[in-house]
């Protein structure tokens, strides 16, 4: 490959999510460019951004897309979660409103994205400690049981997977010198 940047052994799609304002495009353009902007733009569509870096023996390159958090957009922007590893639900921690509706994004999200995403819930502009409307821990715990709600539905839905695979084998082959009905 040409340049260094371009010199990578994987590709990992992060979508960022989450109401409008709560930061997701300075997030991006923080981890990608070392930028912050006081007043950005509300983000019309979807952006992406990339950074690559080293994990233990590999080189990734983290390919995120910046999503807008306007409801007008969102038929176009749930169409990107296809294909994502992981995503990033982000509200912000001074505006219990954009918490209050993280459930919403949850499900917008599974709705569109692969059952294995990881999934990352973030609490942003911490600097405003002093206007603080949503509790660490209470964002930590809704963390934490969904993830374990999340886990059982996917155990649950893979042993429904193997249990219809392998459901009474037998009814399903003929025995032997028996001939079953069939198509014409
Ligand atoms: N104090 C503080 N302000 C922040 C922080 N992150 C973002 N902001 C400000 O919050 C406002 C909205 O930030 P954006 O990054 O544009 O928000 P967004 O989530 O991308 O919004 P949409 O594109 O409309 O979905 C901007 O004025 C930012 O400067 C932060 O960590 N701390
Ligand atoms: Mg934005």
């Amino acid at each position: 490959m040409s340049s260094a940047e371009e010199d990578y052994n994987f590709v990992f799609k992060v979508v960022l999510i989450g109401e409008s304002g709560v930061g997701k495009t300075n997030l991006l353009s923080r981890f990608t460019r070392n930028e912050f902007n006081h007043d950005s733009r509300t983000t019309i569509g979807v952006e992406f951004s990339t950074r690559t870096i080293v994990v233990g023996d590999a080189t990734v390159k983290a390919q995120i897309w910046d999503t807008a958090g306007l409801e007008r957009y969102r038929a176009i922007t749930s169409a990107y979660y296809r294909g994502a590893v992981g995503a990033l639900v982000v509200f912000d921690i001074t505006k219990h409103q954009t918490y209050d509706v993280v459930d919403r994004w949850l499900k917008e999200l599974y709705d569109h994205a692969e059952p294995s995403i990881v999934v990352m819930l973030v609490g942003n502009k911490t600097d405003l400690a002093q206007a603080r409307e949503v509790p660490t821990e209470e964002a930590k715990m809704f963390a934490e049981i969904f993830q374990k709600v999340q886990k059982q539905k996917q155990r649950s839905s893979q042993s429904s997977t193997v249990s219809l695979g392998s459901e009474n084998p037998e009814s399903s082959a003929p025995a032997q010198g028996e001939k079953r009905p069939c198509c014409v």
